[in-house]
Formats: C-alpha cells, sequence, structure tokens
C-alpha cells in the first residue's frame, strides 16, 4: 500500500515507520491516524521489531492536528479521542517489540504514541509535554492512563496540570525515556537495540511482551499466575530447545519463530 504520511522502510526484519507531514511538525490528523492504523494491521510476521519515528530534524510528532479539532463538538471530539487512542492501542499490543525514536518536539499525542511503545529513545533535541489544558482539552489518547503509569501520578499530574514540556534529560530522569542520544547517533542506538532483540527467541520476546503488558493491571496473585503460565507455554516452543541446546553445544542458537 502506499501512504501519503508515512515512509516505511525494512531492513531485514527490523521496519522503520517515519510519520512524515512536515509542514505541521508531524501533527497527527485523522488522515495519518488511519494510515497508521491501516500500516499497523498490516505488518507481517517476517517483521520482529518496529521503529517508529518523526520526519525531519526537528519534531517526532508534535501532538494531535490541532486545526483539524478547533470545531470539533462533543460527538466529534469523542470519537477522535476513541480512534486515536484505538490506534495506539493497536501499537501497544503488536506481538513484537515497538521502539519509539524520538528525534525532536514530542508534545501531546507525540507524547503519548511514543508512551504506546515499548522501548523509548530520545534524541538530546527531544522535547516532552501534555500542553493539553493549555488548549482546553485533555490528553486523549490514553496520556492520562500511561503517563501515570510510567512516571507515577504525581509526576504525570505535574506534568498535565501545568502542562510544561520538559527536556529529554528531565524526560530521562523521571523514566519517561530509556536513553538519550546525541541527535545523529539516536536512531543508531535504536536500531542497535532491535538487532539485540531481533537476535533472541522471537516466540520468548512475544511472551515477555504479552505477559508484561497483562500483568500491568493485575493483582499480585494473577500476575504471577499469568507469567508462570507464559513461562510454561515457552516449553511447548522449538525456540526454547533449540536455545537451550545451543547453549549447551557452546554454539549460537539459530531461532526459527516456533
Ligand atoms: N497541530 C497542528 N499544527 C501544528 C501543530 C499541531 N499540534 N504543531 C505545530 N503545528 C504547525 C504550526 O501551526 C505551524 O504551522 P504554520 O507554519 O502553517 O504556521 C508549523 O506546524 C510549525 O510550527 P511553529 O511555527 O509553531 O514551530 P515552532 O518551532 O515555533 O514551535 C512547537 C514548535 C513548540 C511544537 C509549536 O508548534 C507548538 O506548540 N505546537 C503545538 C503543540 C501542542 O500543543 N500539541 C498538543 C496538541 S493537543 C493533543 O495532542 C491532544 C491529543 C489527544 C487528542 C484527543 C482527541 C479529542
Amino acid at each position: 500500500m502506499d501512504y501519503k504520511f508515512l515512509k516505511i522502510e525494512n531492513e531485514g526484519p527490523v521496519c522503520t515507520m517515519t510519520i512524515s507531514a512536515p509542514k505541521s511538525l508531524n501533527a497527527l490528523n485523522r488522515a495519518i491516524l488511519e494510515e497508521i492504523d491501516a500500516f499497523v494491521s498490516s505488518i507481517v510476521d517476517s517483521v520482529r521489531v518496529l521503529i517508529i519515528t518523526g520526519d525531519g530534524e526537528k519534531s517526532f510528532v508534535a501532538g494531535a492536528d490541532i486545526s483539524e479539532m478547533a470545531g470539533f463538538n462533543e460527538q466529534e471530539g469523542f470519537a477522535f479521542g476513541q480512534f486515536g487512542a484505538s490506534v495506539f492501542r493497536k501499537i501497544e499490543d503488536l506481538p513484537i517489540p515497538v521502539i519509539a525514536a524520538i528525534n525532536g518536539f514530542a508534545l501531546g499525542g507525540g507524547c503519548e504514541i511514543a508512551m504506546a511503545c515499548d522501548i523509548r529513545v530520545a534524541a538530546d533535541n527531544a522535547v516532552f509535554g501534555q500542553p493539553e489544558v493549555k488548549l482546553g482539552i485533555i490528553p486523549g489518547f490514553s496520556g492520562t492512563y500511561r503517563l501515570a503509569k510510567l512516571v507515577g501520578q504525581g509526576m504525570a499530574k505535574d506534568l498535565i496540570y501545568t502542562g510544561r514540556n520538559i527536556k529529554a534529560d528531565e524526560a530521562l530522569r523521571i523514566g519517561l525515556v530509556n536513553a538519550v542520544l546525541p541527535h545523529d547517533e539516536m536512531m543508531a542506538y535504536a536500531k542497535k537495540l532491535a538487532s539485540m532483540i531481533v537476535a533472541n527467541a522471537p516466540r520468548a520476546v512475544a511472551f515477555a511482551k504479552k505477559t508484561i503488558n497483562e500483568n500491568y493491571d493485575m493483582d499480585r496473585t494473577e500476575a504471577l499466575a499469568l507469567e508462570n503460565r507464559n513461562f510454561g507455554a515457552c516449553f511447548a516452543t522449538s525456540d526454547q530447545k533449540e536455545g537451550m541446546q545451543a547453549f549447551l553445544g557452546k554454539r549460537k542458537a539459530e531461532f526459527q519463530n516456533k
């Protein structure tokens, strides 16, 4: 499929999706969200890691498109929020790891799409914030939930109530991002992480993601039982046999994703 707002690049098992609407600093309108939705739904098994980034030097995603939202009534606001949140949930639920490579502004919906990813690496010029209350709205693509989960309620409330922007170093300090790199090294670092993931047993990585995501909202007993079930399920995969035989045979494992 041809996309107007997405650039898709496949390098072996690593796919990079670049959101590209440079005139609005890659702000997300419905058409872009529809393309992301279609792309994420079409990802094939051969893709083992997805990297999401923004086009240009300056911005990852500068939020939802304010010019599109400005005239919404209540029902339209509800529907747009619901659609955006469903697209981000699809990203979060992909059976493969997703790395956000944050190359600049990650504001509002930009911070929210980054938080739907598994791992966030930021360029040193990245700026994060949930400035929605300055516009008379609240984070609507699941930011109230994911930001509080990631950085704690106190810090989430500070950022969301004040709408203040923070730089990459503060985002690192509060745990919003995993790593900060010089701008021109950030994508190489994201790809290095991707290649480390790709070397591992695909089914095990998928089980790990599913387990971490699902036990997030469970109580301890349920969460530990889920881990126990999924740990057991790993032993029904041929990759577990291969991984352990390779270790014992002092050779490199060749995983089949089975
Ligand atoms: N929407 C639409 N257009 C935008 C957006 C945006 N979010 N961000 C930037 N643009 C446009 C600007 O209007 C400008 O367009 P033009 O050249 O036609 O005037 C162009 O991009 C370049 O922007 P600036 O000239 O402002 O560039 P600066 O470097 O001076 O500033 C900033 C960059 C700081 C990123 C600034 O553009 C800015 O503050 N942008 C808005 C950031 C923001 O408030 N984002 C949150 C939006 S709300 C949101 O994301 C809610 C998500 C949940 C939605 C729920 C649905 C109901």
